[in-house]
């Protein structure tokens, strides 16, 4: 290493580091993990694989909803809640919504300055514009790499407008859902299907004065999630009431977490629904390299063109043009390409 550069620290080093807790090995860490540059993918995974398997007493918790339903206050609240009885709190966001100005969760608001600046928690924000070499955001690595960082409660924030929440539905054990007071019969923007994945939902700004109008809206949801199919056997969906801004129905929420965890470890479906995630990350990486090793292949690079040229005239048609590129693939690996 030259001196000009920063130092680079060795996979030992990164390992040692994140296992004790230095916040800043596990934010370089995690900066390599999201990285596409093959040195820092190779690197990542070399951590990655020396990280696995601290998750076992972990809880995550997935919360989502609406742009503005006070997912962060609330994440905060929670967050203070956890770490006044103990525990070490980690916060990732995925996909805040960026389009609505640098708001979401780097705006003025959702800091979590106060919850930040306690010594046993980390919080990471992650834009989903501006990674680096545009990979996908890889939280469920991130969600690893803080496990082995001796995080016992990981909280994922998402909003609930995209694929996002099905995404981190892949990741995390509980999810919440923030809905606001007043509009129950719309579902305030968020996509039906997102009901269906909630373990909790919460009835959100039900601050003291606006309570009426909050009891209205639970008994509508409550109506809403009879009808939903169950997600998991043996878990009965409750909706709450919660104030972010004033700790209203926080350590509720917090209750109804530690019995849907007490539930699912008597019935073996924890450790099925964590079995079946790691399964679908490996698929989904499996799939992701795969994609990028075939386009940059250089046969099928050198196809490429002229099978676009022939399908767009009219002259190929996209499943031959398909199969086309996956000759020249095949080819690049040594078989003769034919099917
Ligand atoms: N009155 C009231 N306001 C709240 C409550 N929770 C959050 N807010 C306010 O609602 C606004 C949005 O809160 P955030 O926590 O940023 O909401 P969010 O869901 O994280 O928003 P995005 O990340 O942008 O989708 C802020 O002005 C908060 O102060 C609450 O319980 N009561
Ligand atoms: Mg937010």
């Amino acid at each position: 290493m030259s001196g000009r550069q920063r130092h680079e620290p060795t996979v030992e080093e990164f390992v040692e580091g994140i296992r004790s807790g230095d916040r800043r090995l596990l934010s370089r860490a995690i900066t390599l993990v999201e990285s596409s540059r093959p040195e820092h993918e190779k690197l990542a995974h070399e951590i990655l694989d020396r990280c696995l398997g601290s998750g076992g007493d972990s809880i995550r918790v997935g919360v989502t909803g609406a742009p503005g339903a006070g997912k962060s206050t609330f994440i905060e609240a929670l967050g203070l809640h956890l770490t006044d009885a103990g525990k070490r709190v980690a916060v990732l966001a995925i996909d805040p919504s960026s389009s609505r100005s640098k708001g979401s969760i780097l705006g003025d608001k959702s800091r979590m300055e106060q919850l930040a600046a306690r010594p046993e928690t980390f919080i990471r924000p992650t834009p989903s514009s501006g990674y680096l070499g545009g990979a996908a955001p890889r939280t469920h690595e991130t969600i690893l790499l803080c496990e082995a960082a001796g995080y016992d409660i990981i909280i994922v924030e998402t909003v609930g407008v995209g694929q996002s929440e099905i995404v981190v539905n892949s990741m995390v054990d509980f999810i919440l859902l923030l809905m606001l007071p007043g509009s129950g019969d719309e579902l305030q923007g968020i996509k039906r299907g997102i009901m269906e994945i909630a373990d909790l939902v919460a009835v959100n700004k039900a601050d003291s004065g606006r309570q009426a109008i909050a009891e209205l809206s639970k008994a509508d949801f409550e109506a809403a999630m009879r009808i939903l199919p169950e997600k998991h056997s043996g878990w009965k969906r409750k909706v709450l009431l919660t104030s972010a801004l004033e700790g209203g129905g926080v350590s509720e929420v917090w209750e109804n977490v530690e019995a849907f965890a007490a539930a699912m470890q008597r019935s073996g479906e924890w450790g099925e629904q964590r079995r079946e995630q790691l399964r679908h990350l490996l698929h989904a990486i499996a799939e992701e390299r795969l994609k990028r090793e075939f386009y940059n292949t250089p046969q099928v690079k050198a196809a490429t063109a002229q099978v676009e040229r022939q399908v767009l005239a009219g002259k190929l048609s996209p499943f031959s043009g398909a199969l086309e590129l996956l000759r020249a693939f095949r080819r690049s690996v040594g078989s003769d390409g034919s099917f």
